[in-house]
Formats: C-alpha cells, sequence, structure tokens
C-alpha cells in the first residue's frame, strides 16, 4: 500500500537497503531485519534513533549504523519463528514521563462541563492547549510530539447532539496551530489558516488563542486535528482527537472504547517507523484490553494516520456490527475487518461469546509488525 516504496511490494522479504537520509533506517529495513510479531520490539528497540529529533538532526553515528546492519541478517529465523509471547515481557514505556497510559486512554471520555443557557439548551465547554513534548512511542522510542493537552491522541471529546459547544484554546506550543474539527458550523469556527482571522481565528501563533462555538451536530464519531500548513507534519506530529456526537436518544449501553489508529515517522524520513492504537505500539499486546464474555463493547474508531494511504482493523474469532462515521443507528455491515483512510471512522458493536484472548490489528501486515496489534481478554 506504501506509495512510496511500491518497487518492494513483491510477497518476498525486501532487500535491506539504506534509508532515505540521515539515520539511515527506513521501515522497509526494519522488516528486513525480522520485525516478526515476537522480535518486534528489540528490532524496533535496536534501530530506531532513541534520542528523536535530536539525533535525526544530527546524523545518526556511525556505530549505531553499525547496530543497525548488524540485525538485518541475524534475525532472519525470527520471521519465520516469531511468538506473540516474546518480546512483551521487557521493559515497557513510562507511563508516567508520557503523561498519558494507552490502558486509560482507551476508556477516557471527556465530557468537559455543562450548564444551561437561558434558553433552555446546554453549553457544553472544555479546555484544550497545545503544547510540545517528548514522548515515547515504543520501549526506548522517543518522539517529539506536539500535543492537545499534553496527550497523544488528544482528549477524547464527548457530547449530545443539539448542544451548543464552546472549546476554548490556548497555543503553547512554538509553532502556529489550529483545532479543526469534524462537524458541521461555520467557516469562522473551522480552524484552518487564511479563513476566519477576522474575527482572531484562523491560525494561532505561540501565544495565542481563540474559542470555537458551534453546535454539536451531526450525531456520530468525528475527530479534530490541526489545520496548519505544512499539514502532514501538523497532524502526524500528534495534534489529534475524537470528537463524539451522542445522537440525542443515545446509544445502547455498552462497555465502550476508543481506539486512535496512529503512527509516528521518528526518523523524519516521510513514512513511519512505528504504527499504535493510541499511540503507543504494542501496548495492548502487554496490556490486554478486558472485557466480559457475552457484554456488548462498542469501539469508537478513527484512523488519523499519516503518510499511508489506508489503515484497518480486524478482530480475530469474531465479527462486529459497523456503522460507518457513526452517524445511522443501523449497521450496514457485518464482518471482522473494515478498512479506513486518513479521516474516516466508524463504530464497531460485537460481543465476545467465548473466554480467552483474541488478537485485533491492522490486516495490513507490516503495519501490525511495526506496533498496531494488540489483544482483548475475555473475562466471566
Ligand atoms: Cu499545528
Amino acid at each position: 500500500m506504501s506509495q512510496k516504496h511500491d518497487e518492494h511490494e513483491s510477497g518476498d522479504l525486501p532487500e535491506p537497503r539504506q534509508g532515505a537520509r540521515k539515520g539511515g533506517i527506513s521501515r522497509r529495513k526494519l522488516i528486513a531485519g525480522g520485525a516478526a510479531a515476537g522480535s518486534a520490539l528489540p528490532i524496533l528497540h535496536g534501530l530506531i534513533p532513541h534520542d528523536g529529533i535530536h539525533q535525526a538532526l544530527t546524523g545518526a553515528s556511525a556505530a549505531e549504523m553499525e547496530h543497525g546492519s548488524s540485525l538485518d541478517s541475524g534475525d532472519m529465523a525470527d520471521v519465520h519463528g516469531g511468538s506473540f509471547g516474546p518480546g512483551f515481557e521487557g521493559p515497557d514505556v513510562d507511563h508516567a514521563a508520557n503523561g498519558f497510559d494507552p490502558s486509560e486512554i482507551v476508556r477516557d471520555f471527556d465530557e468537559g462541563t455543562t450548564r444551561r443557557l437561558p434558553n433552555g439548551r446546554v453549553l457544553r465547554e472544555w479546555e484544550l492547549v497545545a503544547f510540545d513534548k517528548e514522548i515515547e512511542v515504543a520501549p526506548g522510542v522517543h518522539f517529539p510530539a506536539w500535543t492537545y493537552n499534553g496527550r497523544v491522541p488528544g482528549p477524547t471529546l464527548r457530547c449530545r447532539e443539539g448542544e451548543r459547544l464552546r472549546v476554548r484554546f490556548a497555543n503553547g506550543s512554538g509553532h502556529p496551530h489550529t483545532i479543526h474539527f469534524h462537524g458541521i458550523h461555520p467557516a469562522a469556527m473551522d480552524g484552518v489558516p487564511g479563513i476566519g482571522e477576522d474575527g482572531g481565528g484562523g491560525v494561532l501563533a505561540t501565544g495565542q488563542s481563540f474559542t470555537y462555538e458551534f453546535d454539536a451536530a451531526p450525531f456520530g464519531i468525528h475527530h479534530y486535528h490541526c489545520h496548519t500548513n505544512p499539514l502532514a507534519a501538523h497532524i502526524h506530529k500528534g495534534l489529534y482527537g475524537t470528537f463524539i456526537v451522542d445522537p440525542a436518544r443515545g446509544r445502547p449501553d455498552a462497555d465502550e472504547l476508543v481506539m486512535v489508529m496512529n503512527g509516528f515517522d521518528t526518523n523524519f524520513d516521510g513514512s513511519n517507523e512505528v504504527y499504535a492504537v493510541n499511540t503507543v505500539g504494542f501496548h495492548y499486546m502487554r496490556h490486554p484490553i478486558r472485557v466480559r464474555r457475552d457484554e456488548p463493547v462498542r469501539i469508537y474508531l478513527v484512523n488519523i494516520l499519516e503518510f499511508d494511504p489506508i489503515n484497518s482493523f480486524h478482530v480475530h474469532a469474531n465479527f462486529f456490527h459497523y456503522f460507518p462515521t457513526g452517524t445511522s443507528l443501523e449497521p450496514v455491515e457485518y464482518t471482522d475487518t473494515i478498512v479506513q483512510g486518513q479521516g474516516q471512522r466508524g463504530i464497531l458493536e460485537l460481543r465476545f461469546p467465548y473466554v480467552g484472548r483474541y488478537m485485533f490489528h491492522a490486516h495490513k501486515t507490516e503495519f501490525a509488525e511495526l506496533g498496531w496489534m494488540g489483544l482483548f481478554e475475555v473475562t466471566e
């Protein structure tokens, strides 16, 4: 699927080659180095520059190039012999230093604060602050992120159809940013450079702030992200989050989860080295998502992945009902795999009839092997 590396889409493992620049490590080289499921973490740890942007800017040292090359030939056996257990028992990322934990993000819905307006409508308010922060996206792999409220993805904003919404945004980052919401709203509230500056909106320089205000419509699962140019950089650095508008009459009770499919170009070569749900590669392999047998589970799924045209979601040993964009209460598909382009999202509803551990992952094998896989742990 990669647009940039189609010469390698042969089905065979490609020959190791030098990366595009600087650190000399491409994701294809990661795959060639034997990033099978069980060995991917050590491979990632060994190959990706640990010091993020600083190292990428100065270039990798000769010793690190040697380190990377030495892995190319030595791990082919892992491609054929990998298992899911080994590789997930070593050091974890430092969630405390990150300031967020994907095991909490997956069930963290931010409903803001509400009050009743004189006309009877509910006014719902949030405060978002953009700031720069280094985060650890796989054990030992650091990334110089730009964040909303210090986390990637940003908070999952949740409201109800018909409410009035007010989002006060302050830009504390060293770069200009906006918040562009998906949904229906006036142009001045669209968070796009060159539109809305007359009213104090549009692109916001460091230290500036703006309050976005609009109605919650339509109901469904949407998202928000920075819309400053260059857009790929501003999105993939981490400025995005999920925006859920519940239908006025609500949805049936369920164990609700939010999953943002994302990735990170840790060596700035224009392609991702780490893929994930909710930022940390392989997190839910180390920390399975616990759900109850026969209880309804609802997954709010968003694809914000940059640089790759398509992402996908597959669950093992089960099927789900799929509601694209969540804008209908009737599912359109009963399946075990869906694909989403960037910006697409949808709601998945399912039950697990049997206890046990069940994988979920991108059905793009390369993404799965570079971090986008996890487990549901179904208990009584
Ligand atoms: Cu931005």
